[in-house]
């Protein structure tokens, strides 16, 4: 009886095996690879060349003149102190023996309540009120995904509507929420401007009360912002419609030089009452990009409102990856909170902001030395970290097989990766693969 069972458990257990391993081999047979990310595979491109004179202005990421990665001196500082335990640590949870430990679901407070300001303003009406439901998200990234799973969610039938062109990464977010994608006019090819006529007609024509994804400032890839007069008519026409406004602002501070001026749209937005949502990130501004840090913030009618609203993004974000990370909140709540780390920021961020645009001059001038016989005055009327050049994925192309110049093939350059050592070299490539254009 005993060895029956033995044999039946050995022959059971042998062709269990054979089993599993059929079935395990079977698991991911119809996986196929992903494509490329348009962005960030450029970047593994380039760190796969091995040719030394080689220029990344592909992804978005800030350098200096040596072509450089920057940390920002306040936020050394900021370093310095949290090591040192001498952080100015405001949060209840933040104190100087616990701040390893998981922060809230929602977040840094001290890190909410900071950034807050900078895009609602220091003596908002509304943070006062309490009427803002913000959270601590994985940096813009994660703040537009957050909002766009709590859109399916709470407005399950919404649409979201799109401007042409937009950082791609957008409509994979919206996709992955399963919210429907719309597109509304945004850039003009041959002026390489503002499409501001079609702009207002797909704002028209959209039906009442519907979602808009809208970049706050140093619109990407374009670099082409509405003016103040501009943004005032879409946030009147807005109203009219009822639709609701979401600001991606993943550049405060690196349009003009001056957050409170890069925060412009939405304070108009504002004046007019809208109850705008606001993704913010400290990737570029504060040179955070690996910490992942931003916030997700909805103004609601009332603070009652507001708690109910932060309560659920913070149910959101529970079984996704359940509290963001500490550290980089824990930078960005050190250099805000004090104001003399906050002035060097500030100054920081000029400092880059006008690097760049000191590059956009220099390109432009090296480019037209050498006669090219198109008109390049868009690199020095667009805004931000970008310049969509107008070339074509054929002459980008050329760009990287030629000249071992890497940048996404919509023709976006990262103004950011310009330096005074890599311009002329840069400038004449360009020149060489669209003169016969
Ligand atoms: N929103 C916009 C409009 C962006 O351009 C980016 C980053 C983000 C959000 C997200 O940034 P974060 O999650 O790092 O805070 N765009 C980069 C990088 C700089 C990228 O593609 O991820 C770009 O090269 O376009």
């Amino acid at each position: 009886m005993a060895l029956r069972t033995a044999i039946t458990r050995r022959i059971l257990s042998s062709s269990s095996a054979v089993h599993a391993t059929r079935s395990m081999s079977s698991w991911w047979k119809n996986v196929e690879p992903a494509p490329k990310d348009p962005i960030l595979g450029v970047t593994e491109a380039f760190l796969a060349d091995p040719n030394p004179d080689k220029v990344n202005v592909g992804v978005g990421a800030y350098r200096d003149d040596n072509g450089k990665p920057v940390v920002l001196d306040c936020v050394r500082e900021a370093e310095r102190r949290i090591a040192g335990n001498m952080n100015m640590c405001f949060d209840y949870c933040l104190t100087i023996s616990n701040f390893r430990e998981y922060l809230p679901m929602g977040g840094s407070n001290k890190m909410v309540e900071e950034t807050l300001k900078l895009a609602y303003g220091d003596d908002s009406d509304l943070i006062k009120d309490k009427r803002i439901a913000a959270v601590q998200a994985l940096s813009g990234t994660g703040a537009c995904r957050l909002f766009a799973d709590f859109q399916k969610r709470f407005s399950p039938d919404s649409q979201i509507y799109i401007p042409v062109p937009t950082w791609a990464n957008h409509h994979n977010i919206w996709r992955d929420a399963n919210v429907p994608q719309r597109t509304f006019h945004y850039y003009h090819p041959e002026s390489k401007g503002l499409d501001f006529a079609s702009l207002m007609d797909d704002v028209k024509n959209a039906p009442n009360g519907s979602f808009f994804l809208l970049h706050a400032c140093a619109h990407n890839p374009t670099g082409v912002d509405p003016t103040v007069e501009q943004w005032k008519e879409i946030s009147y026409q807005f109203k009219v419609k009822g639709h609701f406004a979401f600001f991606d602002m993943a550049y405060q501070g690196f349009a003009s030089g001056d957050p409170e001026r890069d925060a412009k749209s939405i304070r108009i937005f504002l004046e007019d009452g809208h109850l705008i949502g606001c993704s913010q990130s400290y990737a570029k501004n504060m040179g955070l990009y690996g910490q992942r840090v931003g916030c997700l913030s909805l103004v609601c009618e009332d603070e009652k409102q507001a708690v109910a609203v932060k309560s659920q993004l913070q149910q959101l974000a529970r079984p996704m990856y359940s509290n963001p990370p500490v550290h980089g909140a824990l930078i960005v709540s050190t250099i805000l909170g004090d104001p003399e780390l906050k002035q060097l920021w500030l100054k920081e961020v000029k400092g880059m902001a006008d690097r760049i645009i000191g590059m956009r001059s220099a390109l432009k001038e090296n480019i037209e030395k050498l006669g090219s016989p198109l008109s390049w005055e868009h690199i020095t009327k667009q805004i931000g970290m970008f310049c969509y050049s107008g070339m074509t994925p054929e002459q980008v192309d050329r760009l990287t097989n030629e000249y071992h110049i890497y940048m996404t093939r919509n023709g976006r350059i990262s103004m950011a990766g310009v330096t005074t050592g890599n311009v002329e070299y840069l400038a004449k490539a360009i020149h060489e693969v669209t003169k016969g254009a």
